[in-house]
């Protein structure tokens, strides 16, 4: 009987304990696994770290830069080229993967060619404001061009999760991590609905593709090879953001 009620005693102190830790946590949703070598498959998790101040995330939508209209920099530089001048097959490598742990529903993203370029996940009684959710999804084997001098790709993954379904209008009314009815895990300037509201370009996640230097040596005329990053277009994102549940867009509404 002690015995007992100091167990239940510790749990409910662990409970208050985390609770406390998760409101003072202010993580942002983030890959599970943000770098992974070219050439190998991954299982990777959307991490989301919080709620929208004391409201629940009801659902999340996922897009990656599709690779067709992205904003490309080397070194930081502008680049006027595609693409396939760094990464051979970047198609439709992003696969979410079924689950009913988190949310009720999930499902692909279908860009302008097909390709799936991001998923969403939404339903049921979803994360609680305190906790940490993973969401799952696959990125098949990505390769980098062996004739170019990339040393890395990395791709910005844009990412709203929502806590209440609201019009477009409604997305940026406020930061969610305060209590907004989103948390924006997007850029802040490509001039889209769902810009971060936020000085810094600091909202999305990312998922850096590195080289294999034993396998897929750079070229001798590369030096020390440069580091890739692919953003979104502002059509990509306007086209392929909102939810759209058998046909119909469901989010925002
Ligand atoms: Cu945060």
């Amino acid at each position: 009987m002690k015995k007992n009620k100091l167990k239940i005693l510790t749990l409910v102190l662990a409970t208050s304990t985390l609770i406390g830790m998760g409101q003072s946590v202010s993580a942002h949703t983030r890959l599970e696994v943000p770098i992974a070598v070219e050439g190998v498959r991954v299982t990777n998790n959307v991490a989301i770290g919080h709620g929208c101040g004391e409201k629940a995330i009801i659902g999340t939508s996922v897009v990656f830069p599709d690779g067709k209209d992205s904003v490309i920099t080397v070194g930081g530089q502008p680049h006027a080229g595609t693409l396939t001048d760094f990464v051979s097959n970047w198609g439709p490598n992003v696969q979410p993967l079924q689950t009913r742990a988190v949310f009720d529903f999930v499902d692909e993203k279908q860009g302008s060619t097909g390709n799936v370029v991001g998923f969403w996940s939404g339903g049921g009684s979803g994360m609680p404001a305190h906790m940490n959710a993973f969401v799952p999804f696959r990125v098949s084997a990505t390769n980098i061009e062996p004739t170019s001098c990339a040393n890395s790709v990395k791709f910005f993954v844009s990412i709203v999760d929502i806590c209440e379904i609201t019009g477009i209008d409604a997305l940026r009314s406020g930061s969610g991590e305060s209590g907004g009815p989103v948390n924006l895990w997007t850029h802040n300037n490509l001039g889209t609905p769902y810009d971060r509201v936020s000085a810094e370009d600091d909202g999305p996640a990312s998922l850096t593709i590195t080289r294999d230097l034993t396998k897929n040596p750079l070229p001798g005329s590369c030096g020390a090879g440069v580091d890739i990053e692919v953003k979104p277009s502002a059509a990509q994102i306007n086209r392929d953001m909102p939810i759209k549940f058998n046909g119909q867009q469901v989010w925002p509404q």
